[in-house]
Protein backbone atom coordinates (compact mmCIF):
# COMPACT_ATOMS: atom_id res chain seq x y z
CA UNK A 1 0.00 0.00 0.00
CA UNK A 2 1.56 3.33 -1.18
CA UNK A 3 1.19 5.85 1.97
CA UNK A 4 -0.26 9.19 1.66
CA UNK A 5 1.56 11.72 2.45
CA UNK A 6 0.43 14.96 4.52
CA UNK A 7 1.90 18.37 3.08
CA UNK A 8 -0.64 20.29 5.06
CA UNK A 9 2.06 21.70 7.07
CA UNK A 10 4.48 21.85 4.01
CA UNK A 11 2.15 24.02 2.04
CA UNK A 12 1.17 26.80 4.57
CA UNK A 13 2.18 30.19 3.83
CA UNK A 14 4.13 31.09 6.75
CA UNK A 15 6.38 27.74 5.79
CA UNK A 16 7.10 28.90 2.52
CA UNK A 17 7.83 32.52 4.01
CA UNK A 18 10.38 30.68 6.85
CA UNK A 19 11.62 28.66 3.77
CA UNK A 20 12.02 31.77 1.90
CA UNK A 21 13.24 33.88 4.80
CA UNK A 22 15.64 30.66 5.62
CA UNK A 23 18.14 31.33 2.38
CA UNK A 24 18.44 34.82 3.02
CA UNK A 25 19.19 33.86 6.98
CA UNK A 26 21.59 30.63 5.96
CA UNK A 27 24.66 32.76 5.94
CA UNK A 28 24.29 34.87 8.47
CA UNK A 29 26.81 35.42 11.47
CA UNK A 30 25.70 35.49 15.00
CA UNK A 31 28.58 38.08 14.98
CA UNK A 32 26.86 40.35 12.54
CA UNK A 33 23.63 39.82 14.47
CA UNK A 34 24.82 41.16 17.55
CA UNK A 35 27.41 44.19 15.76
CA UNK A 36 23.79 44.92 14.40
CA UNK A 37 21.93 45.30 17.54
CA UNK A 38 24.44 45.78 20.28
CA UNK A 39 21.44 45.49 22.85
CA UNK A 40 20.69 42.15 21.36
CA UNK A 41 21.65 40.21 24.27
CA UNK A 42 18.54 41.99 26.25
CA UNK A 43 16.11 42.17 23.62
CA UNK A 44 15.72 38.36 23.17
CA UNK A 45 15.18 37.28 26.24
CA UNK A 46 11.75 36.05 28.24
CA UNK A 47 11.39 35.37 31.97
CA UNK A 48 8.39 33.07 33.83
CA UNK A 49 8.51 30.99 36.69
CA UNK A 50 11.87 32.18 37.71
CA UNK A 51 12.98 30.87 34.72
CA UNK A 52 15.23 33.63 32.69
CA UNK A 53 16.01 32.66 29.14
CA UNK A 54 18.52 34.28 26.99
CA UNK A 55 17.70 32.88 23.05
CA UNK A 56 19.69 35.85 22.12
CA UNK A 57 22.47 33.61 20.59
CA UNK A 58 20.26 32.12 18.11
CA UNK A 59 20.17 32.25 14.28
CA UNK A 60 17.41 34.47 14.19
CA UNK A 61 16.21 38.27 13.64
CA UNK A 62 12.68 39.49 14.59
CA UNK A 63 11.70 38.39 11.40
CA UNK A 64 12.24 35.34 11.96
CA UNK A 65 10.45 35.09 14.82
CA UNK A 66 7.76 37.26 13.14
CA UNK A 67 7.43 34.06 10.61
CA UNK A 68 7.74 31.11 13.20
CA UNK A 69 4.79 32.86 15.37
CA UNK A 70 2.83 32.90 12.53
CA UNK A 71 3.61 29.38 11.83
CA UNK A 72 2.10 28.72 15.34
CA UNK A 73 -1.14 30.90 14.67
CA UNK A 74 -1.72 29.01 11.39
CA UNK A 75 -1.09 25.50 13.05
CA UNK A 76 -3.63 26.77 15.65
CA UNK A 77 -1.73 26.52 18.24
CA UNK A 78 -3.57 28.92 20.65
CA UNK A 79 -6.63 26.68 20.20
CA UNK A 80 -4.38 22.89 20.20
CA UNK A 81 -3.40 24.69 24.21
CA UNK A 82 -6.70 25.44 25.02
CA UNK A 83 -8.08 21.59 23.83
CA UNK A 84 -5.09 20.26 26.59
CA UNK A 85 -6.07 22.46 29.18
CA UNK A 86 -10.19 21.60 29.05
CA UNK A 87 -9.06 17.80 29.01
CA UNK A 88 -9.79 17.15 25.31
CA UNK A 89 -9.27 13.99 23.98
CA UNK A 90 -6.04 15.16 21.77
CA UNK A 91 -4.23 12.21 22.71
CA UNK A 92 -6.25 10.85 19.52
CA UNK A 93 -5.48 7.39 18.54
CA UNK A 94 -5.70 6.27 22.38
CA UNK A 95 -8.30 8.62 22.57
CA UNK A 96 -7.97 10.66 25.81
CA UNK A 97 -6.88 13.70 27.43
CA UNK A 98 -3.26 14.58 27.83
CA UNK A 99 -4.38 16.53 31.25
CA UNK A 100 -0.74 16.33 33.07
CA UNK A 101 -1.48 19.88 33.94
CA UNK A 102 -4.56 19.01 36.34
CA UNK A 103 -1.79 17.07 38.37
CA UNK A 104 -0.67 20.42 39.49
CA UNK A 105 -3.59 22.31 39.77
CA UNK A 106 -4.20 23.83 42.85
CA UNK A 107 -6.93 22.78 44.88
CA UNK A 108 -9.29 25.77 44.02
CA UNK A 109 -9.42 25.05 40.12
CA UNK A 110 -11.92 23.23 38.48
CA UNK A 111 -10.81 20.63 35.82
CA UNK A 112 -13.94 18.83 34.01
CA UNK A 113 -13.23 15.62 32.35
CA UNK A 114 -16.64 13.58 31.41
CA UNK A 115 -18.70 15.21 33.96
CA UNK A 116 -16.01 15.13 36.71
CA UNK A 117 -13.78 17.45 38.21
CA UNK A 118 -10.71 15.77 38.75
CA UNK A 119 -8.83 18.39 41.13
CA UNK A 120 -10.53 16.96 44.05
CA UNK A 121 -9.01 13.01 43.09
CA UNK A 122 -6.02 14.43 42.01
CA UNK A 123 -5.43 16.14 45.74
CA UNK A 124 -6.92 13.16 47.39
CA UNK A 125 -4.39 10.86 46.24
CA UNK A 126 -1.49 13.85 46.91
CA UNK A 127 -2.99 13.61 50.64
CA UNK A 128 -3.06 9.92 50.83
CA UNK A 129 1.06 10.29 49.37
CA UNK A 130 1.62 12.99 51.67
CA UNK A 131 0.58 10.95 55.09
CA UNK A 132 2.12 8.14 53.60
CA UNK A 133 5.28 9.68 52.89
CA UNK A 134 5.67 10.98 56.34
CA UNK A 135 5.16 8.21 58.08
CA UNK A 136 7.92 6.87 56.45
CA UNK A 137 9.94 9.36 56.85
CA UNK A 138 9.18 9.81 60.96
CA UNK A 139 9.43 6.14 61.43
CA UNK A 140 5.79 5.15 62.41
CA UNK A 141 5.56 2.83 59.45
CA UNK A 142 7.61 -0.08 60.10
CA UNK A 143 8.99 -3.20 58.48
CA UNK A 144 7.15 -6.93 59.29
CA UNK A 145 9.68 -7.15 61.99
CA UNK A 146 9.38 -3.63 63.51
CA UNK A 147 12.11 -2.01 62.00
CA UNK A 148 12.37 0.91 60.84
CA UNK A 149 12.19 1.47 57.08
CA UNK A 150 15.67 2.76 55.60
CA UNK A 151 15.67 1.65 52.09
CA UNK A 152 13.05 2.62 49.59
CA UNK A 153 13.61 0.49 46.08
CA UNK A 154 11.43 2.07 42.61
CA UNK A 155 10.66 -0.72 40.43
CA UNK A 156 9.50 0.90 37.48
CA UNK A 157 10.58 1.09 33.77
CA UNK A 158 10.21 4.03 30.87
CA UNK A 159 8.13 6.92 32.79
CA UNK A 160 7.83 4.76 35.60
CA UNK A 161 11.50 5.35 35.96
CA UNK A 162 12.93 8.16 34.32
CA UNK A 163 10.77 10.56 36.15
CA UNK A 164 11.38 9.08 39.98
CA UNK A 165 15.27 8.85 39.12
CA UNK A 166 15.35 12.25 37.24
CA UNK A 167 13.99 14.33 40.11
CA UNK A 168 15.31 11.83 42.96
CA UNK A 169 18.84 12.90 41.49
CA UNK A 170 17.39 16.63 40.73
CA UNK A 171 16.44 17.28 44.53
CA UNK A 172 18.78 14.98 46.46
CA UNK A 173 19.93 18.12 47.96
CA UNK A 174 16.54 18.07 49.62
CA UNK A 175 15.98 14.79 50.76
CA UNK A 176 16.36 12.85 53.80
CA UNK A 177 19.92 11.53 54.65
CA UNK A 178 19.26 8.64 56.43
CA UNK A 179 17.37 6.72 53.82
CA UNK A 180 18.68 5.25 50.79
CA UNK A 181 17.14 5.68 47.43
CA UNK A 182 17.65 3.20 44.76
CA UNK A 183 15.54 1.99 41.23
CA UNK A 184 15.80 -0.25 39.35
CA UNK A 185 14.25 -0.56 35.74
CA UNK A 186 16.66 -2.76 33.36
CA UNK A 187 15.24 -6.53 33.02
CA UNK A 188 18.78 -7.49 34.04
CA UNK A 189 19.75 -9.06 36.57
CA UNK A 190 22.37 -6.35 37.67
CA UNK A 191 20.39 -3.86 37.91
CA UNK A 192 18.49 -5.84 40.73
CA UNK A 193 21.31 -7.56 42.37
CA UNK A 194 23.41 -3.74 42.82
CA UNK A 195 20.48 -2.28 44.09
CA UNK A 196 19.38 -4.79 46.90
CA UNK A 197 22.95 -5.52 47.59
CA UNK A 198 24.30 -4.81 51.11
CA UNK A 199 20.57 -3.67 52.15
CA UNK A 200 18.34 -5.29 55.01
CA UNK A 201 15.39 -6.71 53.68
CA UNK A 202 13.42 -6.17 57.26
CA UNK A 203 14.53 -2.28 56.42
CA UNK A 204 13.43 -2.45 53.11
CA UNK A 205 10.20 -0.81 50.93
CA UNK A 206 9.82 -1.55 47.44
CA UNK A 207 7.71 1.03 45.83
CA UNK A 208 6.22 -1.06 42.30
CA UNK A 209 5.14 1.54 40.08
CA UNK A 210 3.24 0.58 36.63
CA UNK A 211 0.44 2.14 35.31
CA UNK A 212 -0.65 -0.87 33.36
CA UNK A 213 1.26 -3.33 35.99
CA UNK A 214 1.79 -5.47 32.99
CA UNK A 215 4.81 -4.41 31.99
CA UNK A 216 7.14 -7.48 31.29
CA UNK A 217 10.41 -5.91 33.03
CA UNK A 218 8.45 -4.39 36.47
CA UNK A 219 6.93 -7.28 36.70
CA UNK A 220 9.90 -9.54 36.88
CA UNK A 221 11.94 -7.15 39.23
CA UNK A 222 9.11 -6.81 41.47
CA UNK A 223 8.93 -10.93 41.20
CA UNK A 224 12.52 -10.79 42.11
CA UNK A 225 11.93 -8.25 45.08
CA UNK A 226 9.11 -10.52 46.26
CA UNK A 227 11.64 -13.73 46.64
CA UNK A 228 14.31 -12.11 47.73
CA UNK A 229 12.11 -10.27 50.75
CA UNK A 230 10.59 -13.86 52.42
CA UNK A 231 13.73 -15.77 51.30
CA UNK A 232 14.86 -13.89 54.57
CA UNK A 233 11.40 -13.00 56.13
CA UNK A 234 9.29 -15.84 55.27
CA UNK A 235 5.86 -15.17 55.94
CA UNK A 236 4.03 -13.72 53.07
CA UNK A 237 1.90 -11.96 55.38
CA UNK A 238 5.30 -9.36 55.57
CA UNK A 239 4.62 -8.51 52.14
CA UNK A 240 2.10 -5.85 52.87
CA UNK A 241 4.34 -4.09 55.28
CA UNK A 242 7.20 -4.03 52.30
CA UNK A 243 5.75 -3.81 49.02
CA UNK A 244 3.30 -0.59 47.85
CA UNK A 245 1.85 -0.13 44.19
CA UNK A 246 1.47 2.70 42.14
CA UNK A 247 -0.73 1.84 39.56
CA UNK A 248 -4.29 2.23 36.90
CA UNK A 249 -4.49 -1.39 37.40
CA UNK A 250 -6.24 -2.67 40.47
CA UNK A 251 -6.55 -6.19 39.68
CA UNK A 252 -3.49 -7.04 38.47
CA UNK A 253 -2.07 -5.47 41.38
CA UNK A 254 -4.13 -7.47 43.56
CA UNK A 255 -3.13 -10.28 41.52
CA UNK A 256 0.45 -9.90 42.30
CA UNK A 257 -0.62 -9.84 45.94
CA UNK A 258 -0.33 -6.18 46.63
CA UNK A 259 -2.92 -4.86 49.62
CA UNK A 260 -4.89 -2.72 47.29
CA UNK A 261 -4.91 -0.76 50.82
CA UNK A 262 -1.59 -0.18 49.90
CA UNK A 263 -1.72 1.34 46.11
CA UNK A 264 -2.29 4.77 45.30
CA UNK A 265 -3.87 5.21 42.18
CA UNK A 266 -3.64 7.27 39.17
CA UNK A 267 -5.53 8.18 35.85
CA UNK A 268 -5.07 7.32 32.44
CA UNK A 269 -5.44 10.56 31.28
CA UNK A 270 -1.77 10.62 32.57
CA UNK A 271 0.78 9.38 29.97
CA UNK A 272 3.67 7.59 31.52
CA UNK A 273 6.01 9.98 30.60
CA UNK A 274 4.09 12.90 32.16
CA UNK A 275 3.15 11.23 35.51
CA UNK A 276 6.30 12.20 37.62
CA UNK A 277 3.58 14.66 39.41
CA UNK A 278 1.11 11.49 39.99
CA UNK A 279 1.71 8.84 42.41
CA UNK A 280 4.03 8.04 40.17
CA UNK A 281 6.73 10.50 41.70
CA UNK A 282 5.85 8.74 45.66
CA UNK A 283 9.81 8.17 45.75
CA UNK A 284 10.74 11.55 45.41
CA UNK A 285 7.96 12.89 47.90
CA UNK A 286 9.30 10.45 50.52
CA UNK A 287 13.28 11.51 49.77
CA UNK A 288 12.23 15.35 49.79
CA UNK A 289 9.11 15.46 51.98
CA UNK A 290 5.20 16.33 50.90
CA UNK A 291 6.49 19.78 51.15
CA UNK A 292 9.10 20.11 48.86
CA UNK A 293 7.25 17.87 46.15
CA UNK A 294 4.31 20.10 46.73
CA UNK A 295 6.53 23.18 45.75
CA UNK A 296 7.64 20.99 42.63
CA UNK A 297 4.20 20.95 41.66
CA UNK A 298 3.93 24.93 42.08
CA UNK A 299 6.64 25.51 40.14
CA UNK A 300 5.55 22.95 37.08
CA UNK A 301 1.72 25.30 37.50
CA UNK A 302 3.14 28.01 37.51
CA UNK A 303 4.86 27.65 33.84
CA UNK A 304 1.29 25.72 33.02
CA UNK A 305 -0.39 29.27 33.54
CA UNK A 306 2.90 31.55 31.66
CA UNK A 307 1.99 28.43 28.58
CA UNK A 308 -1.45 29.09 28.52
CA UNK A 309 -2.14 32.71 29.15
CA UNK A 310 1.47 34.54 28.08
CA UNK A 311 1.57 35.71 24.70
CA UNK A 312 3.70 33.62 22.00
CA UNK A 313 6.35 36.45 21.93
CA UNK A 314 6.75 36.24 25.44
CA UNK A 315 6.33 32.40 26.14
CA UNK A 316 8.93 30.26 26.85
CA UNK A 317 7.98 26.70 26.15
CA UNK A 318 6.23 28.45 22.71
CA UNK A 319 9.58 30.56 21.77
CA UNK A 320 11.60 27.36 22.49
CA UNK A 321 9.30 24.79 20.99
CA UNK A 322 9.22 27.38 17.61
CA UNK A 323 13.16 27.36 17.79
CA UNK A 324 13.86 23.75 17.80
CA UNK A 325 11.48 23.66 14.93
CA UNK A 326 13.19 26.82 12.97
CA UNK A 327 16.23 24.50 13.04
CA UNK A 328 15.11 20.73 12.81
CA UNK A 329 13.33 21.78 9.83
CA UNK A 330 15.10 24.94 7.81
CA UNK A 331 18.56 24.33 8.85
CA UNK A 332 18.72 20.57 8.49
CA UNK A 333 20.02 19.68 12.57
CA UNK A 334 18.92 16.16 13.44
CA UNK A 335 19.32 16.74 17.72
CA UNK A 336 19.94 19.20 20.28
CA UNK A 337 22.15 19.16 23.27
CA UNK A 338 20.76 20.00 26.80
CA UNK A 339 23.47 20.87 29.02
CA UNK A 340 23.17 21.50 32.71
CA UNK A 341 25.66 23.00 34.46
CA UNK A 342 24.47 21.65 37.39
CA UNK A 343 25.59 17.89 38.61
CA UNK A 344 22.31 17.14 40.47
CA UNK A 345 20.62 17.34 37.17
CA UNK A 346 22.65 14.24 35.81
CA UNK A 347 19.90 13.05 34.67
CA UNK A 348 17.24 15.45 32.96
CA UNK A 349 19.04 15.22 29.35
CA UNK A 350 17.53 11.59 29.67
CA UNK A 351 14.82 12.55 31.27
CA UNK A 352 13.91 14.59 28.41
CA UNK A 353 15.17 12.17 25.79
CA UNK A 354 12.09 10.19 26.55
CA UNK A 355 9.55 13.26 26.23
CA UNK A 356 11.08 14.62 23.31
CA UNK A 357 12.01 11.68 21.33
CA UNK A 358 8.97 9.16 22.60
CA UNK A 359 6.24 12.08 22.50
CA UNK A 360 7.10 13.25 18.86
CA UNK A 361 8.81 10.57 17.08
CA UNK A 362 6.61 9.94 14.60
CA UNK A 363 6.31 9.57 11.22
CA UNK A 364 2.44 9.95 10.62
CA UNK A 365 0.16 12.78 11.38
CA UNK A 366 -2.36 12.57 13.72
CA UNK A 367 -4.43 11.80 10.54
CA UNK A 368 -2.51 8.48 9.98
CA UNK A 369 -0.75 9.93 7.17
CA UNK A 370 2.88 10.14 6.51
CA UNK A 371 4.84 12.96 6.99
CA UNK A 372 6.81 15.20 4.46
CA UNK A 373 9.18 16.55 6.85
CA UNK A 374 11.66 16.07 9.65
CA UNK A 375 9.89 15.50 13.39
CA UNK A 376 11.64 14.90 16.55
CA UNK A 377 15.33 16.11 17.04
CA UNK A 378 17.65 13.79 18.77
CA UNK A 379 17.98 14.69 22.89
CA UNK A 380 21.11 13.63 24.16
CA UNK A 381 23.17 15.95 26.86
CA UNK A 382 25.43 15.51 29.73
CA UNK A 383 25.86 17.70 32.36
CA UNK A 384 29.35 20.54 31.92
CA UNK A 385 31.77 20.78 32.67
CA UNK A 386 32.69 17.10 32.21
CA UNK A 387 31.01 17.42 28.26
CA UNK A 388 33.68 19.80 27.56
CA UNK A 389 36.34 17.42 27.44
CA UNK A 390 34.30 15.00 26.04
CA UNK A 391 31.98 16.10 23.23
CA UNK A 392 32.04 19.34 22.86
CA UNK A 393 34.90 19.19 20.19
CA UNK A 394 31.96 18.05 17.84
CA UNK A 395 29.65 20.85 18.47
CA UNK A 396 32.58 23.45 18.21
CA UNK A 397 34.22 22.34 15.06
CA UNK A 398 32.57 19.54 13.54
CA UNK A 399 30.43 19.71 10.40
CA UNK A 400 27.03 19.12 11.92
CA UNK A 401 24.80 21.85 13.59
CA UNK A 402 24.07 21.21 17.29
CA UNK A 403 21.93 23.68 18.92
CA UNK A 404 22.49 23.75 22.75
CA UNK A 405 20.70 24.43 25.82
CA UNK A 406 22.88 25.39 28.27
CA UNK A 407 21.47 25.08 31.99
CA UNK A 408 23.07 27.16 34.78
CA UNK A 409 22.27 28.64 38.27
CA UNK A 410 23.34 31.42 40.07
CA UNK A 411 23.93 30.38 43.80
CA UNK A 412 25.20 26.68 44.10
CA UNK A 413 23.72 24.08 46.70
CA UNK A 414 27.31 23.37 47.39
CA UNK A 415 29.34 26.14 48.20
CA UNK A 416 32.90 24.93 47.72
CA UNK A 417 36.35 27.41 47.46
CA UNK A 418 35.88 28.75 43.76
CA UNK A 419 33.92 26.18 42.22
CA UNK A 420 30.48 28.18 41.13
CA UNK A 421 32.18 30.56 39.72
CA UNK A 422 35.01 28.18 37.30
CA UNK A 423 31.74 26.18 36.71
CA UNK A 424 29.52 29.36 35.71
CA UNK A 425 32.43 30.99 33.64
CA UNK A 426 32.60 27.81 32.02
CA UNK A 427 28.91 27.90 30.90
CA UNK A 428 28.95 31.84 29.56
CA UNK A 429 32.37 31.18 27.81
CA UNK A 430 30.85 28.12 26.03
CA UNK A 431 28.16 29.87 24.66
CA UNK A 432 30.53 32.71 24.07
CA UNK A 433 32.79 30.27 22.12
CA UNK A 434 30.20 28.41 20.24
CA UNK A 435 28.04 32.12 18.82
CA UNK A 436 30.97 34.40 18.14
CA UNK A 437 34.26 31.37 17.07
CA UNK A 438 37.37 32.70 16.68
CA UNK A 439 38.69 33.63 12.84
CA UNK A 440 41.64 32.29 10.74
CA UNK A 441 43.12 36.17 10.89
CA UNK A 442 42.43 36.00 14.82
CA UNK A 443 44.16 32.87 15.00
CA UNK A 444 46.83 34.18 13.16
CA UNK A 445 47.12 37.57 14.73
CA UNK A 446 47.83 35.49 17.97
CA UNK A 447 51.16 34.27 16.10
CA UNK A 448 49.86 30.80 15.00
CA UNK A 449 51.91 29.47 12.17
CA UNK A 450 49.83 29.37 8.54
CA UNK A 451 49.58 25.50 8.80
CA UNK A 452 48.15 25.49 12.07
CA UNK A 453 45.29 28.34 11.88
CA UNK A 454 42.93 26.57 9.99
CA UNK A 455 42.73 23.81 13.16
CA UNK A 456 43.02 26.23 15.87
CA UNK A 457 39.88 28.65 13.96
CA UNK A 458 36.01 28.56 15.37
CA UNK A 459 33.74 29.17 12.99
CA UNK A 460 30.89 30.17 15.51
CA UNK A 461 27.76 30.30 13.97
CA UNK A 462 26.55 27.71 16.43
CA UNK A 463 23.34 28.48 18.50
CA UNK A 464 22.63 28.15 22.39
CA UNK A 465 19.71 28.99 24.36
CA UNK A 466 20.94 29.76 28.37
CA UNK A 467 18.27 29.22 30.60
CA UNK A 468 19.50 31.27 33.73
CA UNK A 469 17.83 30.11 37.29
CA UNK A 470 18.27 31.44 40.99
CA UNK A 471 19.03 27.97 42.07
CA UNK A 472 17.99 24.63 41.85
CA UNK A 473 14.89 23.85 44.44
CA UNK A 474 11.90 21.83 43.72
CA UNK A 475 10.16 24.98 42.37
CA UNK A 476 12.43 25.66 39.91
CA UNK A 477 12.61 21.91 38.92
CA UNK A 478 9.19 22.15 38.65
CA UNK A 479 9.39 24.67 36.17
CA UNK A 480 11.73 23.32 33.87
CA UNK A 481 10.01 19.81 33.75
CA UNK A 482 7.00 21.55 32.74
CA UNK A 483 9.26 24.30 30.57
CA UNK A 484 10.07 21.42 28.33
CA UNK A 485 7.01 19.20 28.30
CA UNK A 486 5.06 22.49 26.74
CA UNK A 487 7.89 22.81 24.14
CA UNK A 488 7.59 19.00 23.50
CA UNK A 489 4.00 19.95 22.62
CA UNK A 490 4.55 23.33 20.84
CA UNK A 491 6.31 21.13 18.57
CA UNK A 492 4.00 18.39 17.76
CA UNK A 493 1.44 20.57 17.35
CA UNK A 494 2.85 22.23 14.99
CA UNK A 495 3.95 18.90 13.05
CA UNK A 496 0.63 17.86 13.68
CA UNK A 497 1.03 14.40 15.73
CA UNK A 498 0.45 13.10 18.34
CA UNK A 499 2.80 13.45 21.09
CA UNK A 500 0.97 11.55 23.98
CA UNK A 501 0.69 8.13 22.29
CA UNK A 502 3.81 5.64 21.73
CA UNK A 503 2.96 2.47 19.39
CA UNK A 504 6.34 2.71 18.31
CA UNK A 505 7.61 0.62 21.22
CA UNK A 506 5.28 -2.40 20.78
CA UNK A 507 6.76 -4.42 17.81
CA UNK A 508 10.16 -5.20 20.03
CA UNK A 509 7.34 -6.20 22.82
CA UNK A 510 5.33 -8.48 20.86
CA UNK A 511 8.74 -10.04 19.23
CA UNK A 512 10.07 -10.58 22.45
CA UNK A 513 7.42 -12.03 24.12
CA UNK A 514 7.47 -14.70 21.50
CA UNK A 515 11.23 -15.02 21.43
CA UNK A 516 11.00 -15.66 25.14
CA UNK A 517 8.71 -18.67 24.45
CA UNK A 518 11.03 -20.06 21.95
CA UNK A 519 14.07 -19.56 24.27
CA UNK A 520 12.28 -21.75 26.92
CA UNK A 521 11.63 -24.19 24.82
CA UNK A 522 14.03 -24.69 22.06
CA UNK A 523 13.35 -28.23 21.43
CA UNK A 524 9.42 -27.83 20.98
CA UNK A 525 9.16 -25.24 18.90
CA UNK A 526 11.66 -24.47 15.91
CA UNK A 527 12.51 -20.52 15.77
CA UNK A 528 10.82 -19.06 12.44
CA UNK A 529 12.75 -15.49 12.56
CA UNK A 530 14.74 -14.54 9.62
CA UNK A 531 18.41 -16.27 9.12
CA UNK A 532 20.36 -13.50 11.17
CA UNK A 533 17.98 -13.61 13.95
CA UNK A 534 17.58 -17.57 14.16
CA UNK A 535 21.38 -17.79 13.91
CA UNK A 536 21.75 -15.62 16.74
CA UNK A 537 19.42 -17.30 19.10
CA UNK A 538 20.81 -20.53 18.55
CA UNK A 539 24.81 -19.07 19.63
CA UNK A 540 23.24 -17.63 22.46
CA UNK A 541 22.05 -20.81 23.32
CA UNK A 542 24.86 -22.75 23.06
CA UNK A 543 27.13 -20.70 24.68
CA UNK A 544 24.73 -19.82 27.50
CA UNK A 545 24.42 -23.69 27.76
CA UNK A 546 27.96 -24.14 27.49
CA UNK A 547 28.46 -22.02 30.20
CA UNK A 548 26.02 -23.91 32.79
C1 LIG B 1 5.68 6.51 28.55
C2 LIG B 1 5.49 5.17 28.08
C3 LIG B 1 6.37 4.14 28.73
C4 LIG B 1 5.81 3.57 30.02
C5 LIG B 1 6.56 2.28 30.35
C6 LIG B 1 6.11 1.66 31.63
O1 LIG B 1 5.04 7.45 28.21
O2 LIG B 1 4.16 4.87 28.12
O3 LIG B 1 7.67 4.59 28.96
O4 LIG B 1 5.91 4.51 31.05
O5 LIG B 1 6.42 1.38 29.29
O6 LIG B 1 4.76 1.37 31.57
P1 LIG B 1 3.98 0.97 32.86
O7 LIG B 1 3.99 2.14 33.78
O8 LIG B 1 2.60 0.61 32.41
O9 LIG B 1 4.70 -0.20 33.48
Amino acid sequence: MTPSISNSLTKRPAWHALEDHYQSMKDVHLRQLFAEDPQRGERFVAEAAGIYLDYSKNRITRETLRLLLRLADECQLREHITAMFKGEPINSTEQRPALHIALRAPRSEKIVVEGIDVVPEVHAVLDRMADFASKLRDGQWRGYTGQRIRNIVNIGIGGSDLGPVMAYEALRHYSLRDMNFRFISNVDGTDFAEATRAIAPEETLFIVCSKTFTTTETLENAHAARQWLLAKLKDSLAVSRHFVAVSTNTEEVSKFGIDTANMFGFWDWVGGRYSLDSAIGLSTMVAVGPDNFRAMLEGCHSMDQHFLTSPFDRNLPVLMGLLAVWYNNFFDAASIAVLPYEQYLKRFPAYLQQLTMESNGKHVTVGGVHVDYQTSPIIWGEPGTNGQHSFYQLIHQGTRLIPCDFIGFCQTLNPLGNHHDVLMANLFAQTEALAFGKTEDEVKAEGTPDWLCAHRSFEGNRPTNTLLLERLTPYSLGAMIALYEHSVFTQGTIWEIDSFDQWGVELGKALARRIITELDNPDETPFRHDSSTSALMRRYLRLKNAAA
